[in-house]
């Protein structure tokens, strides 16, 4: 699926989306689920090709014909694998809606959420060709009614960069993520955000380096937020621990599906940490999943889930993802994420399709 506007990480430029949905069936009913890795094993170790050879090779089969009580047991049955757990939580996600629609619950109500009946949105903003259009998107979606405003940093777009938004919009709720763009090296640098008064700087330094955030933490006044750290609840109560971080990022398919999310969410209450719901630039099936999560009492911040239209000419769920002139989204009570598929559509984009039947 093309994406309406280029979007540009510290890691690389994607102008479109490939991405692999599951539909999980039982008793005739279907729940869906969407893998939420990148093309290109850049922001973590997944891609799409590959996540595509591990369904067929390993979670397909370690699900197809299986009774699970509730789909919160999903998880277990590929708990074996190490890592890959986008892949994991696309079909984790997916037996999640469908148990909520074999039973005719909101999938929301289902997790055990449900403590807000609309969710406080903002928007993430790549980088781009010009400080100028930059300032152009931001007085966009300001005007939408977008509740805070991320922006993308890399070295090179990051200080000049920031003190240009800043004098244009002196006082939205703005933060910044780098991607694991920088280094312990880099530190001199990133104490100069400190006078911006972003709400936070997310996820600095490498993927998998809890403890130099810790150390960068304790050198700024700016709230570290932890993204591509944190896979597990494990990894949350290290971090906590450590003060690596004062916020968590909490994205569906990086932690494994709903089971792990929660797991995430409850060790961030219990230690006072709030967090927010991210995004993977989903289809709408992965968006709704995100919606839902986002009900969960603690997830307090405004997200990365924004309306389907900032991504798609045309989106794959009817009706799609609308953000009110508040800035948030509207949860509804329909079975499951609360969307239909556009079939038609969705045949449309299809490149390839596996249907695998237990015996
Ligand atoms: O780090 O949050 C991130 C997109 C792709 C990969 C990583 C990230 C992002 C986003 C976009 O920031 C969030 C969205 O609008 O879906
Ligand atoms: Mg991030």
């Amino acid at each position: 699926m093309p994406l309406v506007h280029f979007f540009e990480t510290s890691f690389g430029r994607t102008y479109g989306r490939k991405m692999v949905l599951v539909e999980a069936v039982s008793g005739g009913v279907s729940g869906w689920g969407e893998v939420t890795c990148g093309e290109q094993p850049y922001y973590n170790e997944e891609w799409t090709e590959g996540a595509w050879e591990l369904l067929k090779s390993y979670v397909v089969p370690s699900l197809l014909g299986r009774t699970l009580e509730t789909a919160a047991e999903a998880g277990r049955h590929t708990a074996g694998m190490k890592g890959h757990r986008m892949t994991r939580g696309g079909m984790e996600t997916a037996c999640w809606d469908l148990e909520a629609r074999l039973k005719g619950v909101p999938l929301w109500r289902l997790i055990g959420g449900g403590a807000r009946k609309e969710i406080p949105c903002g928007v993430s903003i790549g980088i781009q060709d010009s400080v100028q259009q930059l300032l152009g998107k931001i007085g966009t979606e300001v005007e939408a009614g977008y509740r805070r405003i991320k922006m993308k940093i890399k070295p090179g777009w990051d200080v000049e960069v920031i003190r240009e938004v800043r004098r244009e919009f002196p006082s939205i709720p703005l933060m910044a993520d780098a991607n694991s763009a920088y280094t312990l090296g880099d530190i001199e640098r990133l104490k100069r955000l400190d006078e911006f008064g972003l709400m936070m700087i997310e996820q600095p330094l490498a993927h998998d380096e809890i403890i130099d955030h810790a150390q960068l933490q304790a050198a700024l006044e700016t709230a570290v937020c932890l993204d591509e750290c944190i896979r597990t609840a494990h990894h949350a109560e290290q971090a906590i621990r450590l003060k690596a971080c004062r916020i968590i990022n909490i994205k569906l398919g990086r932690v494994g599906g709903f089971a792990e999310a929660k797991r995430v969410h409850d060790v961030c209450e219990a230690n006072g940490i709030p967090v927010w719901c991210g995004g993977m630039l989903e289809s709408g099936v992965g968006r709704a999943h995100n919606i839902a999560l986002a009900t969960l009492k603690n997830f307090t911040l405004p997200g990365d889930v924004s309306a389907s239209r900032r991504y798609w000419k045309r989106d794959i769920i009817d009706p799609w993802v609308e953000v009110t002139k508040q800035g948030t989204i509207e949860t509804g009570d329909g079975p499951g994420f609360g969307y239909d598929l556009d079939p038609d559509f969705l045949a449309s984009v299809r490149v390839r399709q596996e249907s695998f039947t237990a015996q």
